[in-house]
């Protein structure tokens, strides 16, 4: 049932920027420090050349390989492809997955996926990656949102397909500086679907790539965050729209902040016929984040993406159809301070008369989605023999500002 959970979240975007970002700045893979074995098996670990020594002068970057795991053809049956109607498809959890350092702080991740001989498996080679999700479980951890009742631990980074970096501080301003913290207690664990466009069925790596700050959190950084903010708030995910409404909206419950500290960024995720995903921080909207369609979509849709890309030569009703789905979606970015106490919640406004939703056999519109998931920087505990500053004067700032 936690599987499920997990693995109906998906996609955070590079809340940080522009997600097209080219953050190796035209180096090649090989320059880069990424390893190929031609007719072997590459590196579990390799270290790569980092890129944010100007966020920290210390920053490494290491990229771990984890699997192999098997790429269904898209002929086989697999219980995966059972159940979410996708040919190809294959669902797991990794567990005990090998860490970039026992003491660090992350600073960016992003994941891919290569063969074995360390090449890119991407669209073009027949393999996707259709979302992966992962959760650092151990002492101290629980998930931001949802506590520990329905997950193993703290989500702090997912990805789907467009294999969008998320940063945990603010990486290309240099304004707020923050990392995820990692520690010896921790454990990594990661739930991951991915799906073949391909008959021929094929061994592939799940690809880790962390940049981190090696050692303790340096102590001025604050410590970063992730909230998984969704419209059936810690449920499945997926929502079956009501039957003849073309327009709603979906409403998350809000989310109480229980620490000072400053927004990074947010990005919203909605199925087709979404119009846009509203933050709100103590009811005033701080992001919308909003979709951008087109014929051929790069981005994720669950239950339809087989007609996402010419590659995929699919059955079913999910076939290219010439129809506009949501391709991505923008983000936000450093939206101001977050005072303990905030209330933080989305809405996702749904209109199928401007944008069509997605469709059974028998014409009734699926699963719709509503979900941002909201990076923040916490402000690190104050010393212990410190005494906690007054808060009383921080709501009178607070409804100033606003006013
Ligand atoms: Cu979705």
């Amino acid at each position: 049932m936690k599987a499920a959970i997990i693995s109906a979240l998906v996609a955070v975007a590079f809340a940080q920027q522009d997600e097209r970002l080219d953050l190796d700045k035209g180096k090649s893979r090989e320059e880069i420090g990424h390893q190929v074995v031609p007719g072997g098996t590459a590196p579990q670990i390799q270290q790569l050349k980092p890129r944010f020594q100007a966020y920290n002068k210390d920053v490494k970057r290491t990229k771990v390989r984890y699997g192999p795991y098997t790429l269904p053809s898209t002929k086989s049956t697999t219980l995966m492809s059972l159940i979410s109607g996708e040919a190809g498809t294959m669902s797991t959890i990794a567990i005990g997955m090998k860490k970039p350092c026992d003491t660090c702080g992350l600073v960016t991740l992003q994941a891919a996926l290569e063969f074995p001989n360390g090449t890119v498996a991407d669209n073009p080679q027949g393999a996707w990656l259709h979302h992966v999700v992962m959760v650092a479980s151990g002492t101290g951890r629980s998930d931001n949102v949802c506590g520990t009742w329905v997950l193993p631990g703290e989500r702090f980074f997912s990805s789907g397909n467009e294999r969008t970096p998320t940063a945990f501080g603010d990486v290309l301003g240099n304004k707020v500086k923050s990392v995820f913290p990692i520690s010896p207690a921790d454990t990594f664990l990661a739930q991951l679907e991915l799906m073949s466009l391909d008959e021929r069925e094929k061994p592939v790596y799940l690809v880790m790539d962390y940049e981190y700050v090696p050692g303790p959190r340096p102590a001025d950084y604050k410590i970063a965050k992730a909230m998984w903010l969704d419209v059936t708030n810690c449920g499945i995910s997926s929502v079956i729209p009501q039957k003849g409404k073309m327009q709603f909206t979906l409403n998350s419950r809000a989310w109480t902040s229980g620490f000072n500290g400053q927004l990074l960024g947010v990005g919203g995720h909605l199925h087709d016929g979404g119009m846009m995903v509203n933050v709100y921080q103590n009811d005033k909207v701080i992001c919308k984040s909003t979709p951008k369609y087109a014929k051929t979509a790069g981005g994720h849709s669950h239950g339809r993406r087989s007609e996402t890309h010419s590659l995929a030569r699919r059955d079913g009703p999910e076939a290219a159809d010439g129809k506009d789905h949501i391709k991505e979606m923008t983000t936000c970015s450093m939206m101001g301070g977050l005072t303990k106490g905030d209330k933080i919640r989305i809405d996702a406004v749904y209109d199928f008369n401007a944008h069509e939703g997605g469709k059974s056999k028998a014409g009734a519109y699926t699963e719709v989605m509503g979900i941002a998931i909201l990076y923040a920087a916490a402000d690190p505990p104050a010393p212990a023999a410190a005494a906690a500053p007054a808060a009383s004067a921080t709501p009178a700032a607070k409804s100033a500002k606003s006013a």
